[in-house]
């Protein structure tokens, strides 16, 4: 049957009330002050081991919601805003009453997956040099630090991160935490971290959170995770 007049009408109507959607939505949210980088690699630079949808998903509907729900917790606190996010997790307690557990959630899930993009690449070299060194002596080695770290995801209950956490003198240390939380609100500085929650890998693993922790070990940047370490010891490392 030919398609009337009016049912053209309702059709585009229908078509532009639904584009029109995600962007009203947008425009809801302030645009800063905390933005959202690109990945730094297309969507399917970590494939096999990390799906390209996976990373879709998870860089442009989640990482972009913490960043929206950040944004809209500050629009009325001004001084909060105008900190780093960093100094912002660190000071939580101070932060006021009524959008703490905002900025803890989202403010802690836009510091988690920024470091998170930066410590993943394409299948490189092993960690060497001092950084290797420093697994050496506070893990007894890289076959060690990678077995602890994927025992402490798999005992974390529901959703949270695993952390290599690094001191000013370039001590490491293995930490878990649940939610969106991060040793960041500890005043402490992450090295790398994985995300355990279901979202970073129900596409290819489904409940086999194990074999994704095995696998991302593929996908670690050791040359960017090098240079966090250097960092870390010169107290310039923030997120
Ligand atoms: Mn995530």
């Amino acid at each position: 049957m030919p398609m009337t007049r009016r049912r053209l009408l309702a059709a585009s109507a229908l078509t532009v009330a639904g584009a029109a959607v995600p962007r009203f939505a947008a425009a809801q949210a302030p645009e800063g002050p905390f933005k959202l980088d690109p990945l730094p690699y297309a969507n399917n630079a970590l494939e096999p081991h990390v799906d390209a949808r996976t990373m879709e998903l998870h860089h442009d509907r989640h990482h972009a919601s913490y960043v929206a729900n950040l944004n809209t917790a500050l629009k009325d606190h001004g001084n909060a805003a105008a900190l780093p996010l960093h100094e912002i997790l660190a000071k939580l307690p101070e932060m006021p009453d009524n959008v703490r557990t905002a900025i803890r959630n989202n403010g802690g899930g836009h510091a988690n997956h920024t470091m998170f993009w930066q410590v993943m690449a394409s299948p490189g070299s092993p960690p060497d040099g001092e950084l290797a060194e420093a697994i050496q002596r506070d893990f007894g080695g890289i076959e060690t630090l990678q077995s602890r770290f994927n025992e402490a995801g798999g005992r974390l209950f529901g959703s949270g991160w695993v952390f290599v956490t690094v001191d000013r003198q370039g001590k490491l240390a293995l930490e878990t935490k649940p939610n969106q939380d991060t040793p960041l609100m500890d005043a402490k500085r992450v090295l790398f971290g994985n995300d355990v929650w279901e979202h970073a890998y129900y596409l290819t693993y489904q409940n086999r959170r194990a074999d994704y922790l095995k696998a991302w070990w593929n996908v670690v940047n050791w040359p960017k995770v090098a240079e966090r370490y250097a960092a870390a010891k010169a107290g310039s490392l923030t997120i």
